[in-house]
């Protein structure tokens, strides 16, 4: 299904299934974050009754600074209303202002053991040639706080790219452990990870996941991007040898700019390959830049409008959390009681 048929389904009110998802307000949202995780909860929209958060209690695990914490948050959330977060229809809101978060973290933290956490990918490879003393412990915990994210919403989907696959696996072992433990009470929620674009990896190494706070300027294209930026990038990207443009487990770097291509433009791999056949890698980066720049040139004027007015953006967050806390309040009664917290 292509973008745009996706946008035109539409599913009940009452039979709709509860899907939550966040993004880091850690710094500037790439192409990895949108092809990967937000473009979906923007298709998905109509299909699914809709709570996304900006995490900024999990932006905590790596060392910020408070003034601009506050501005990537914002930030961030016009990201989202820039590529078509519709507040109408989707509950959009601020971590740290539903604070039954960080309460139900504590609690799942009981069902929850070390040798899990110590298990996570994530955590080794942002902890990877730190030292102990520099790694906060909230980057170990953060996927309890994950848990805590998704749990808190009676999520049955939660829609992400492929890096996140162990955290929600996490989250379910531990909602069905609450249930085992507490004769039921949490929603076990399933993963939504999409084939296509579910891991776009760096420009500059094919190996290494596109990453916000991993990796040179040259290995992300960010959704602010300008024309040209996008243009030097793209050049710039790593290509395997040979000049045959194909998508082969032998070229990881191709199959890489294929897939950025056919999710821009929803045409697919196998076409493009075709058109390409002969013509080297040159002209296929040229066409690929432009098509990158063609899809962002709407979602960027978006941005613009919405970052003269940040007050959209507090007034969409403020509301969001309004409308979170009120599920969010039912499941904590719901926990508080059944964990034996409450007096009769
Ligand atoms: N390279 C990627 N390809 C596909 N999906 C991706 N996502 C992240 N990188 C890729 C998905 O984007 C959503 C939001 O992610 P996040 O910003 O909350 O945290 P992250 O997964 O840790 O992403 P980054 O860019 O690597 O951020 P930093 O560097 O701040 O940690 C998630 O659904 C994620 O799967």
């Amino acid at each position: 299904m292509v973008h745009s048929d996706l946008a035109a389904a539409t599913t009940p009110v009452a039979t709709r299934k509860r899907v939550f998802s966040g993004i880091q307000p850690s710094g500037d949202s790439h192409i990895g974050n949108y092809l990967g995780a937000i473009r979906n909860w923007v298709d998905q929209q109509a299909q699914y009754d809709n709570v996304f958060c900006i995490v900024n209690l999990h932006a905590l695990t790596l060392p910020t600074i408070p003034e601009q914490l506050l501005a990537n948050s914002i930030s961030m959330t016009n990201v989202l209303l820039a590529a078509g977060i519709d507040p109408e229809r989707s509950i959009l809101f601020l971590q740290s202002d539903v604070r039954e978060h960080s309460e139900l973290c504590w609690l799942l933290g009981s069902v929850c053991t070390f040798g899990e956490l110590s298990r996570m990918t994530q955590f080794k490879d942002k902890s990877s040639g730190k030292g102990e003393e520099s790694i906060s412990s909230a980057l170990f915990y953060y996927p309890v706080l994950q848990a805590a994210d998704i749990l808190l919403y009676d999520t049955n989907l939660v829609p992400v790219g492929d890096d996140q696959k162990q955290h929600i696996e996490l989250a379910r072992d531990i909602a069905q452990r609450f249930n085992h433990r507490y004769d039921g009470g949490l929603v076990v929620p399933q993963p939504d990870i999409k084939e296509a674009g579910a891991r776009i990896m760096a420009l500059d190494d094919p190996a290494r996941k596109m990453s916000k706070s991993v990796g040179g300027p040259n290995s992300c294209i960010f959704l602010v991007d300008d024309a040209d930026t996008i243009w030097k990038k793209v050049k710039r990207a790593v290509t395997d040898s040979g000049s045959v443009v194909e998508a082969t487990p032998e070229k990881p770097a191709l199959a890489n700019l294929l897939t950025i291509y056919s999710l821009f433009s929803g045409e697919p791999i196998d076409e493009i390959v075709q058109r390409y056949e002969g013509k080297g890698y040159g002209a296929f980066k040229g066409d690929l830049a432009e098509v990158v720049v063609t899809a962002l040139a709407p979602i960027q004027a978006r941005l613009t409008e919405l970052n003269a007015n940040p007050d959209i953006a507090r007034g969409v967050l403020r509301n969001g959390a309004e409308r979170a806390r009120e599920t969010a309040v039912q499941t904590m009664e719901r926990v508080r009681s059944r964990m034996g917290l409450v007096l009769a």
